[in-house]
């Protein structure tokens, strides 16, 4: 025991009229909803980088935490990974994710940093047969350090793309090892800060064939979960190549990737690029390709990626109504890539930042799935595209021609008549559930 969590209970459900802070209102992992335990929905998943590596920085001040566990040393990290696993029984969430970078210190070469990473990842198999959390998804940062300034895959220096492409095998030999159930690229600096410096096709061509490598390895080694793109726009490079869903996407097509990769959406990151968390959730559901969600949102002044737990259950309502909608989460989960604010100093902060998203996530469900259940929306929505079940419209799609239409339309003498869209009216209903 660290001592860390010290008084700190084990959070259990005791419903909405509950007064004890320690204690979920609406996250009951048991409860059924619709076809399936709530915990089975949600798959909560707690992110390492932000709990226990991140220091409390802003861009005008350094640390503001004081945690046992930072240093360099092995010590250090696996007193993190000690605390790291009493949080998570705590809190009772079933999956965790992180880095490499996050886990063990660096070395002096690459060699002596894997070694370090693979004492890690033995000390994470060591607790894992001890407690019920798993590895919802590794992935490795290709960030942070100084030698990805100018991109990893995308780096005009091809050492550095095989540095980066030995620390994406490391990383994914020890999700394999783990058992994760998906693998994550977050290309943080696969983009640019200038065009005057920058080869838009060759970098780009370099991340395609990056990704076939990482998908050939998938099979090689036999890792039966899914590989995942994290789509952001921007920050911390003025541009991204995974910008959205839909540059994503076609990325994919262009490399042939389409059925081997899907997307890891983060509600801050689809803020960023001018769309709604749900837009981009559909979006994916409709292309085939939604993997899995990170949950934290952005302030919407600020203008940059604040990393913060969900608040609004209305707003997660709606991505979870498009989570459910597209058939739910299968390999993927619902990550907290979510930080404290840097004056949230205790301990108790950092369980109680969980425990009410959870419980928001949970509300936010439980209406999205009675809403699916009442069935009114998806009516309404079906009503709305009636007119294109008729075998006439069918046709149309299948083998019209703009001659052939053109002369339907003449002869028929076509006269379209307007209908409402009933924006209100669902709004309305949607507030009945919500
Ligand atoms: C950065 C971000 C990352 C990825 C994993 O904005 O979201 O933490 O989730 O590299
Ligand atoms: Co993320």
């Amino acid at each position: 025991m660290t001592g860390f969590f010290k008084g700190i209970p084990a959070i259990r459900y005791e419903g909405p009229e509950s007064e004890n802070e320690f204690a979920f209102r609406h996250y009951d992992p048991d409860e059924m909803v619709s076809d399936k335990r709530m915990e089975d929905h949600l798959r909560f998943a707690v992110a390492y980088w932000h709990s226990f590596a991140w220091p409390g920085g802003d861009p005008f001040g350094g640390q503001t935490f004081e945690r046992p566990w930072f240093g360099d040393t092995m010590d250090h990290a696996r007193l993190k990974a000690d605390a790291a696993f009493e949080m998570f029984d705590i809190l009772g969430v079933p999956f965790f994710c992180f880095h490499d970078a996050d886990v063990r210190p660096e070395g002096g070469s690459f060699a002596a940093s894997l070694k370090n990473f693979e004492a890690i990842v033995d000390y994470f198999g060591q607790k894992m047969q001890t407690h019920r959390t798993r590895l919802l998804w590794g992935t490795a940062n290709l960030f942070s350090h100084r030698r990805f300034m100018a991109g990893a895959a995308t780096n005009p220096d091809p050492d550095v793309f095989a540095w980066s492409a030995a620390t994406v095998k490391a990383c994914m030999d020890a999700t394999h090892r783990l058992g994760g159930q998906n693998y994550v690229l977050w290309g943080g600096r696969e983009g640019y800060e200038s065009l005057l410096n920058t080869d838009l096709a060759r970098e780009r061509r370099q991340a395609g064939r990056f990704l076939q490598m990482v998908v050939e390895y998938k099979h090689r080694i036999g890792f039966k979960g899914t590989i995942l793109i994290e789509p952001k726009p921007q920050e911390p490079s003025k541009h991204q190549y995974d910008y959205d869903v839909a540059t994503v996407y076609g990325f994919l097509k262009d490399f042939g990737l389409e059925g081997e990769v899907k997307v890891n959406i983060e509600q801050g990151h689809a803020i960023l690029a001018g769309h709604s968390f749900e837009h981009e959730i559909a979006l994916a559901a409709s292309l085939g390709i939604l993997g899995s969600i990170d949950m934290n949102r952005n302030d919407y002044q600020s203008g940059w990626d604040t990393d913060q737990f969900p608040d609004s259950v209305p707003e997660m309502a709606r991505a979870y109504y498009e989570i459910l909608r597209a058939g739910g989460l299968t390999t993927g989960g619902t990550n907290f890539d979510a930080k404290l604010r840097r004056q949230s100093l205790d301990p108790e902060d950092l369980i109680l930042a969980h425990v009410g998203a959870m419980d928001v996530c949970a509300r936010a469900l439980k209406s999205a799935a009675a809403l699916l259940q009442d069935g009114a929306l998806e009516r309404s929505r079906s009503e709305r595209y009636a007119g294109w079940d008729q075998p006439e419209a069918q046709r149309m799609l299948r083998s019209g021609t703009l001659e052939s239409i053109s002369a339907r339309v003449l002869e028929s003498g076509l006269d379209p008549k307007p209908r409402s869209g009933r924006q209100e009216r669902l709004e309305n209903l949607w507030n009945r559930f919500v």
